[in-house]
């Protein structure tokens, strides 16, 4: 595990660097949205969209100038994702990473600004010559990232849980709900990382399972910590689905089902790594990481 949070910091210092000299930043009329912007991208977060992106190409020898870049656009997304659905219209909430939400650090429009533009911003950055050598992997990389952030993927998993208990409330639908509102993103991060490693397509497809085990797995622990966790871990507000009358794992199938259901999850995502053997050891470790995580 020390391993672990050791390539997590690495990767977390190196996301924030490349961020902050990426970024723009604040001046003239509208330093205002700028700042916001930086607020949020750069107010902590445990990078672990980044850390799929660079830890899985790394097993190819991928560039690594390439897949920092790509796993900031990546980022900036999931940064946006979270800024969006903080707002009143959505979850209303007050903190996120341990500090106020954007909304309430500026205000509601400069909130909404900031993630359309970190949101634009990511598609910048993937399809800038700087970022890979190839347009046609710039094209595949922009493409993929379009279709998990958007209506197919993120956005439409969001459209399901803002509909709450319009949705049906049974594993089937909460389970594709995830897929799409966290799954989506995550997959794209390993997948990303395995594309720029050219990785043999027994190879993407083994991750790209990987990815949908963690993915889940990561959300089931989000639904137990949001039932069982405290805030002083979480930097975020707890408690919050069952108040709100919003389905989830835990709601739908209890705590200790859903911490059944990670555990084989956990285990079925190691097993689709056995194709890369020692090559996979970081990945193989995160997925612990991910089940056991507080925060
Ligand atoms: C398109 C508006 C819009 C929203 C997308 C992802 C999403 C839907 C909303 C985020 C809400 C949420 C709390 C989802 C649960 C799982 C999740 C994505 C948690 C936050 O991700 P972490 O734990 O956060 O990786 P950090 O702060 O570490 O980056």
């Amino acid at each position: 595990m020390q391993t672990l949070q050791t390539r997590l910091a690495e990767i977390a210092e190196r996301v924030n660097t490349a961020l902050d000299a990426l970024l723009p930043k604040p001046q003239g009329p509208e330093s205002e949205l700028m700042q916001a912007m930086r607020y949020s991208a750069l107010g902590g977060g445990k990078r672990l969209r980044p850390f799929f992106t660079i830890e899985a190409g790394r097993m190819f020898d991928a560039d690594e100038g390439a897949l920092l870049r790509v796993a900031c656009a990546i980022e900036c997304v999931h940064t946006y994702s979270l800024i969006h659905d903080d707002l009143p219209c959505m979850d209303d909430d007050e903190l996120r990473r341990g500090r106020p939400t954007l909304h309430l650090a500026f205000d509601e429009a400069t909130a909404l600004l900031a993630g359309d533009a970190l949101l634009t911003f990511a598609f910048e950055l993937m399809s800038e010559p700087e970022t890979h050598r190839d347009p046609q992997m710039r094209c595949l990389l922009t493409t993929g990232l379009a279709r998990a952030a958007g209506a197919s993927g993120m956005v439409a998993g969001q459209a399901a849980d803002m509909a709450g208990g319009e949705i049906d409330s049974d594993l089937i639908a909460v389970t594709r709900m995830n897929r799409l509102k966290t799954g989506a993103l995550i997959n794209f991060s390993v997948e990303a990382g395995a594309m720029i490693g050219c990785a043999s397509e027994a190879e993407r497809t083994a991750l790209s399972r990987y990815a949908h085990d963690v993915g889940l797995a990561f959300q089931m622990r989000d639904d137990i910590l949001d039932a069982e966790g405290v805030v002083r871990d979480t930097g975020k507000a707890v408690g919050k689905d069952k108040d709100r009358g919003k389905v989830n794992f835990v709601t739908v199938m209890g705590a200790d089902a859903t911490r059944e259901r990670v555990t084989m999850l956990a285990a079925q995502a190691k097993q689709h790594l056995a194709l890369f053997g020692p090559r996979a050891r970081i990945l193989l470790t995160a997925v612990d990481f991910v089940v056991e995580r507080r925060y």
